[in-house]
C-alpha cells in the first residue's frame, strides 16, 4: 500500500474554515465520535435498510440512502419529498439518536447558527464509483436553517458550485470526521460529489458514509 492524498493525516479538530459566507468547514469535528456514530448508523439500518432510490426521471441513484428522525428524504417517479413514513417498510423512520442531534447542534453553533434542531437526517452510503451529480437542496421548508454534513470513512471529493448550475465549481476533499455547515447565502449553492475512489477505511471498508442534518418540517 502506498501513501496517498486520500490517507487520513493526523487530524486534530481544526479551527473553523470559512469557504464563503455561510459555508464553514470544521475539520475533524466528529473524529472523536466516529465509532459511536457508525455504530448508530448500523442500528438505524437494521430498521430502515439502505436502498437505491429512483429519481423522478427514472434513474436509479448510485448512492444508497436511508434516514432517521421524524422526517426522511425520499424520491420516486412522482418526485422528491420529506415523508414521516419509510415507504419501503411502512413504518416511521428510526428515532434520531441524541448523539446525532447534539453533534449537529454543536457544529451549527460553532459555525454561527445557534439553536439548530434537525428533524431529519439523511444517511448516504457511497460504494466505489458512487457519485452525486450537481444539485440544490430545495425540499426543506425554510432555507433560514442550515444543513450540517458529517463525513465518515473513505474520503471523497466534494464539488462546490454557485447559484446557477453552470457556475464554476471548486473541489474540496472531505475526510473522515470532517463536518461542514451550509447556511445563509451558501444554503442554495449547487453541489455534488465525484465518483468515490477505490480505497479502504478501517471503520467503513470501501464505503463512505455521509450524514446530512436538516430542519425539513
Ligand atoms: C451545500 N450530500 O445529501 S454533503 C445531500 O456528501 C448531499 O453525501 C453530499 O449533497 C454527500 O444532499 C454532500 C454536503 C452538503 C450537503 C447539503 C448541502 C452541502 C450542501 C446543502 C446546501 C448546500
Ligand atoms: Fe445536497
Amino acid at each position: 500500500m502506498t501513501a496517498s492524498l486520500f490517507d487520513d493525516p493526523p487530524q486534530p479538530a481544526g479551527p473553523p474554515e470559512v469557504l464563503e459566507p455561510g459555508a464553514v468547514v470544521l475539520r475533524g469535528f466528529a473524529l472523536a465520535q466516529a465509532t459511536d456514530l457508525l455504530a448508530a448508523v448500523q442500528q438505524i439500518t437494521a430498521q430502515a435498510p439502505f436502498r437505491h432510490l429512483v429519481t423522478p426521471g427514472g434513474l436509479t441513484m448510485s448512492v444508497a440512502m436511508t434516514n432517521c428522525g421524524a422526517l426522511g428524504w425520499v424520491s420516486d417517479r412522482s418526485g422528491y419529498r420529506y415523508d414521516p413514513i419509510d415507504p419501503q417498510t411502512g413504518q416511521s423512520w428510526p428515532t434520531m439518536p441524541l448523539l446525532f442531534r447534539q453533534l449537529a447542534r454543536e457544529a451549527a453553533e460553532t459555525a454561527g447558527f445557534a439553536g439548530f434542531a434537525p428533524d431529519a437526517c439523511l444517511i448516504n452510503r457511497y460504494a466505489p464509483g458512487a457519485r452525486l451529480s450537481l444539485h440544490q437542496d430545495r425540499d426543506e421548508g425554510n432555507y433560514a436553517h442550515p444543513i450540517v454534513s458529517v463525513s465518515l470513512g473513505v474520503p471523497a471529493m466534494f464539488l462546490w458550485g454557485g447559484a446557477q448550475r453552470a457556475d464554476k465549481t471548486r473541489r474540496i476533499a472531505l475526510l473522515h470526521g470532517d463536518v461542514v455547515v451550509w447556511g445563509g447565502p451558501a444554503r442554495l449553492r449547487f453541489h455534488g460529489v465525484l465518483p468515490l475512489p477505490e480505497a479502504h477505511h478501517p471503520l467503513t471498508g470501501a464505503h463512505r458514509i455521509n450524514l446530512t442534518f436538516r430542519k425539513a418540517g
